[in-house]
């Protein structure tokens, strides 16, 4: 990179059409479709490697919990005929060597920085161009600033007393460390029963002395029956991928799932039994799309929150330990379903303790060991399985300044506001990928990403086109979206759990249901009708 002479302390890195900052499958996208549209581009990124979230959490067990076949790109035909995935759910280590070969076959690694953090991106009204700082004591000029920071990649440490006096090594399973960990034949304690705990969970019982979990909130989980890929159902994805997926998009989840178009009351229970029977034995999160009606009317999630509650009891061998396991008070599929390997099998084995935090809180760590209610248990390592500030967590960490001086970090303070997820009023040519406000997380992420992207680069190519020099949310338009998001939630059985989508798992941040509820069709409607009318609610002008 060619190295200008800088103010201050800083060295100016250059000046580009787009800076990126992140290197998931987000900036990876933003990156090809950047060059292929003729702008040149840089991505910054934080980690030594390409891969974003899955650069980070390489725990034990970590999987995805969208097929194979679907978490991945659908840009190019030629990379989804060639790529092959070797199990029904990919794990960890294989998405992060797909994104390494998306890398190098799309020839992106020569314009990431890796090992750079960005601290700070400033607004220069004067002539409309983005100032990016880094840890590495470079500034980056460039007109549009593209934020593709993930949802889930800010970790989440929770505040627990004493925790920095603690001798043994603690892991969150979000930054996971790159040296092998082995926790054979030692006392470690888990915090936490999400997605994360749920996978990470069997693999330390396997190899523990004694494994604790402290669980806060028990978890509505879904066997993942994962297994090799098979070489017909590959097939049969790649003879119709294009197809496949447009049907996927037409889906709300986007995803393409044997969807229920029937309410979940409308069919006798001998009929739902043998449906929620039918879906457990595939495996996977698809048994949420028996029926329409499951995530917006209460009676009938609950025949399934039912259905799953009994699948607990069935397999836990100790009733005490079972009653702690089910869900009771929140809607299946409010906070994320679990898709798991022999999770609630493996509170029988003999090396495992449910710790129930509700009844027994964590009061504090010292230097061997954790006090939860009265009881103290003595632990070699720690694993922390506490989750993400989602959604916000890694853009509210820049220290981001737009229009007349203003913070993003405190116009958020009560909550992001956004138009369509896509940018912030006061903040012009800054872009999010899958922001708040977009439906992201409630989707497939991947084909989300491509779509958010490729609007991006539509719009930048629109804006230059124009001769404009710049384009921004405007006020009004984004206090409509916003309601439209808040309607979108109100619509549903999402906002009845305490979950981050929610942002309550942060302490002070401002409960605001995040993603927009109204489905992926419906939002790429909206984002499509928005650019062709002009980029209808934006403002598009010149200095
Ligand atoms: O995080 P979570 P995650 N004291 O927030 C507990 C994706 N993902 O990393 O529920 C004690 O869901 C907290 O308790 P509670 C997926 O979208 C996908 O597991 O707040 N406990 C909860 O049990 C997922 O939804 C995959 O009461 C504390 C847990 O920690 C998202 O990432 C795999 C605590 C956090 O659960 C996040 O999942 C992994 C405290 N102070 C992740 N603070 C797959 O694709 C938090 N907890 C399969």
């Amino acid at each position: 990179m060619q190295k200008l002479a800088g103010r201050g302390d800083e060295v100016v890195a250059g000046s580009f059409d787009l800076v990126i900052v992140g290197a998931g499958f987000a900036g990876l996208y933003m990156l090809h479709l950047a060059r292929r549209m003729g702008f040149s581009a840089v991505v910054l990124e934080a980690a030594p490697g390409v891969g974003g979230t899955w650069f980070w959490n390489r725990y034990p067990g970590a999987r995805c919990d969208v097929e194979s076949m679907q978490y991945s790109y659908s840009f190019s035909e030629e990379l989804q005929q060639e790529w092959h995935w070797s199990e029904r759910y990919a794990s960890q280590p294989e998405i992060l060597a797909y994104a390494n070969y998306v890398a190098w076959k799309f020839d992106l690694f020569c314009d990431i920085e890796f090992n750079t953090r960005v601290l700070a991106a400033a607004f220069q009204e004067d002539d409309c161009r983005w100032v990016v700082s880094t840890d590495q004591g470079m500034r980056y000029r460039a007109k549009w600033c593209v934020m593709a920071t993930g949802c889930l990649s800010a970790a989440q440490i929770p505040s627990i007393p004493g925790l920095d006096s603690f001798q043994g090594p603690v892991y969150h399973t979000g930054s996971w460390p790159h040296e092998p960990v082995s926790l054979a034949g030692q006392s470690v304690g888990v915090i936490g029963t999400g997605s994360s705990g749920i996978q990470v969970i069997p693999e330390i019982a396997a190899q523990a002395g004694h494994l604790y979990v402290f669980q806060r909130t028990p978890n509505y989980s879904v066997p993942a029956r994962n297994r090799p890929m098979d070489a017909e159902y590959e097939s049969s994805w790649k003879a119709e991928y294009a197809q496949r997926r447009k049907k996927a998009r037409a889906m709300s989840a986007g995803l393409l799932w044997d969807q229920g178009d029937k309410s979940a009351l409308a069919v006798s229970p001998e009929e739902r039994l043998q449906e929620y029977e039918r879906r457990w034995a595939a495996g996977g999160t698809g048994i949420m799309a028996a029926y329409s009606d499951l995530l917006q009317n209460a009676d009938a999630n609950e025949t399934v929150a039912e259905f799953v509650r009994g699948k607990i009891r069935n397999v836990v061998e100790r009733s005490e330990v079972a009653e702690l396991l089910v869900p009771v008070d929140y809607p299946i599929g409010a906070k994320r379903t679990c898709a798991d390997t022999k999770y609630f099998e493996t509170f029988n084995r003999e090396n495992v303790t449910l710790v129930d935090h509700r009844a027994s809180p964590i009061r504090e760590m010292s230097s061997n060991g954790i006090t939860a209610g009265s009881e103290f248990f003595r632990l070699d390592s720690l694993v922390l399985a506490t989750g993400f500030d989602a959604m916000t967590g890694a853009i509210s960490k820049i220290d981001i300044v737009g229009r007349r001086g203003l913070n993003l970090k405190e116009k958020w303070l009560n909550g992001p506001n956004t138009l369509l997820g896509l940018m912030t009023a006061g903040f012009p040519n800054l872009f999010i990928v899958t922001g708040p406000g977009s439906p992201s997380v409630l989707t497939n992420m991947i084909p989300s990403i491509e779509d958010n992207v490729q609007w991006i680069a539509d719009c930048i190519s629109h804006i230059s086109e124009e001769g404009a020099d710049f384009i921004e949310a405007t006020g009004p338009a984004e206090e409509t979206w916003m309601g439209e998001v808040r309607r979108a939630a109100e619509g549903t059985l999402f906002v009845q759990a305490k979950s981050w989508y929610l942002g309550v798992n942060v302490p002070g941040k401002p409960a605001v249901f995040m993603p927009y509820a109204g489905g992926m069709p419906a939002y790429q409607r909206i984002c499509e009708e928005v650019a062709a009318d002009g980029y209808r609610g934006f403002a598009i002008g010149t200095r």
